[in-house]
């Protein structure tokens, strides 16, 4: 491709409303250009490298065995009813009438209609199992888009689902699906970790993994062992349970309670303030009504309750911090003093707090803290639990030596068992080998294919621009002359060029009338892997090689440069 006649606008300076690096690079490469919050056009050198990413993605999904369809971007809210989620989504879901004022949605995924289509097409054992994937557009109206196309509304989704006859089946596909992330995620360079995930409310009853690629950006935060292989996104991430220093019941003998006058002292660190006390001796006491019902959750007040956990734990659908009104009701005091001695509601421990002794808690009574608090004494936990995310240094609760250390990361990726979350409410059932009719057993496995793009440029950029994995860049080789009036140059470029093109190399040549810096600051800035700079020495026949990606400059011959391209793309 000739560069002057290449739509690729590059810039100088970033728009200041960039804020994620990828997000800068990606403008000034001249890669996208948005035209609404949350909303990109690709241009030729983008599309180039979404092209590349979805061509990896077919091969592996191909691969394994999966089978590539095409969905509607238009849903029938009447299939999100059956499914039960038309009401359970709020205006993130896009949602319009057609002329005849009936109701759409613009699928933000697409669960509902493949397993419509699936029980329309699917009813004996002799068809399962199946796995069907597209690549197609998805639309969620996020409240607040942004980092470019890593929070997008409208973005490109590859979502597979597999369907079933039992669950060893369905284990068989998700280890597949796995698998071939693992493939894709590395031919697409990126670093990165699948991590156990928490199912949610999408998930079936199977568990479900994220793929994360690691970057600061991240929206994600990722718990791993330092010492074994476990990794865990921090709304499910564990922590070893501290055996030995959990109270139980009573044998040695321990101070009598103490109630303080602490006017005014309500929050953790002006506990610690005016009692001169460090966090990890108070009992941080939080009200919530799960489903409406009260409860209270002790953590000790140097950690943070965990509300998916919580959730999980208590099968709520809806999970609140109660009101100031709730809680002054609840325990009798203004907000602030709440405590776990004298409650009339039930009270979950997190397993950190129970071994406290002697710890400083709400009296239940507004000005007021109790000292010598000892958990398991004082009061009774209605559950020992772990409701806390895991933080810095927790152990690993999968080995018994490791630590847990913490990342950023990027979901790029995420694989789910479904079970029969789908087919029970729509009726998506197949007749077995005895003629009795059993609900199909689905997996759902995403990746946001514009998330991974941008995920790779954050994770392959320096200071120049854009460093391209191989597999990915919008083109192979860079062919730049450095003066477009020294005809010899010019020349022995386009030689080269045609030359490179017919060995079946994607070449860039740059053919403008431009200053050489300008060329130079360019090619660094859209990153093609293999720069070659035809110069002066052009009338000796000598040009010079840039790899973008390790740095390396070399002097070559114009006979010599297709065999080193040959080799550096084939190596
Ligand atoms: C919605 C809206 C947003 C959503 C969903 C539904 C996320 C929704 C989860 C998934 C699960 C998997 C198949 C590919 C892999 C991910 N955001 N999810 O279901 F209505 Cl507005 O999409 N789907």
């Amino acid at each position: 491709m000739r560069q002057s006649q290449l739509l690729l606008p590059t810039l100088r300076e970033a728009p200041s409303e960039a804020e994620a690096v990828s997000h800068q690079l990606m403008l000034r490469a001249g890669l996208i250009r948005q035209l609404a919050a949350g909303i990109y056009t690709y241009l030729p050198a983008g599309r180039l490298v979404l092209r590349k990413l979805e061509k990896i993605i077919r091969e592996e999904m191909d691969n394994a065995g999966c089978q590539e369809v095409f969905m509607p971007a238009m849903q029938p809210a009447d299939l999100w009813r059956q499914s039960g989620r038309y009401e359970k989504y709020g205006p993130e879901l896009v949602r319009l009438k057609d002329r005849h004022d009936r109701e759409f949605a613009l699928g933000p995924t697409h669960e509902e209609v493949i397993t419509d289509l699936v029980r329309g097409e699917v009813n004996s054992y002799r068809q399962l199992p199946v796995t069907l994937y597209q690549i197609q557009t998805k639309f969620r109206d996020e409240k607040r888009p942004r980092y470019g196309l890593l929070r997008g509304r409208e973005f490109m989704m590859k979502d597979a689902y597999s369907f079933d006859a039992d669950w060893e089946g369905l284990n068989e596909s998700y280890q597949r699906m796995y698998d071939a992330y693992h493939r894709i995620f590395s031919r697409c360079g990126l670093h990165f970790r699948p991590v156990e995930a928490d199912a949610g409310t999408i998930g079936g009853e199977g568990g479900t993994h994220e793929f994360m690629a690691l970057a600061d950006i991240g929206e994600d935060t990722i718990a791993a062992c330092d010492h074994c292989r476990y990794a865990a996104n921090l709304e499910k991430a564990g922590y070893r349970i501290p055996e030995g220093e959990i109270n139980t019941g009573d044998s040695e003998a321990y101070p009598e309670l103490e109630k303080i006058h602490t006017p005014n002292v309500r929050k953790i660190d002006e506990l610690v303030q005016a009692l001169d006390v460090s966090a990890d001796r108070i009992l941080k006491t939080l009200l919530f009504l799960a489903d409406g019902k009260p409860v209270a959750v002790i953590v000790r007040g140097d950690h943070e309750v965990n509300e998916i956990k919580l959730a999980g734990l208590l099968q709520a659908d809806k999970l609140e911090l109660a009101d100031q009104e709730t809680t002054e009701r609840l325990t009798g005091a203004a907000v602030g003093f709440a405590g776990p001695i004298g409650l009339s509601i039930p009270v979950i421990v997190d397993y950190s707090a129970a071994g406290l002794d002697s710890a400083i808690a709400g009296a239940n009574e507004t000005d007021y803290h109790w000292k010598h608090v000892r958990p398991g004494a004082h009061f009774v936990a209605a559950r020992l639990r772990d409701v806390r995310n895991a933080v810095l240094g927790d152990g690993c609760p999968n080995c018994a030596e490791g630590k847990l250390r913490m990342f950023r990361g990027i979901e790029v990726g995420q694989v789910f068992k479904l079970g029969t979350k789908y087919s029970e409410v729509m009726q998506a059932n197949y007749l077995d080998a005895t003629g009795s009719e059993k609900p199909i057993i689905m997996g759902c496995y995403g990746i946001g294919i514009s998330r991974v793009m941008s995920a790779v440029v954050e994770q392959h950029h320096d200071e120049q621009g854009i460093r391209w994995p191989l597999e990915l860049a919008p083109y192979q080789v860079h062919v730049v002359p450095v003066s477009a009036k020294d005809g010899q140059q010019m020349d022995v470029a386009g030689k080269l060029y045609r030359e490179l093109m017919s060995a079946g190399f994607e070449v860039l040549l740059d053919d403008r009338d431009e200053r050489p810096g300008v060329k130079f600051k360019d090619s660094d800035l859209i990153g093609i892997p293999v720069r070659i700079v035809v110069g002066r020495q052009a009338a000796d026949g000598v040009v010079e090689l840039k790899y973008r990606n390790e740095g390396e400059v070399l002097q070559a011959t114009t006979e010599e440069a297709l065999g080193l391209v040959t080799g550096y793309f084939r190596s």
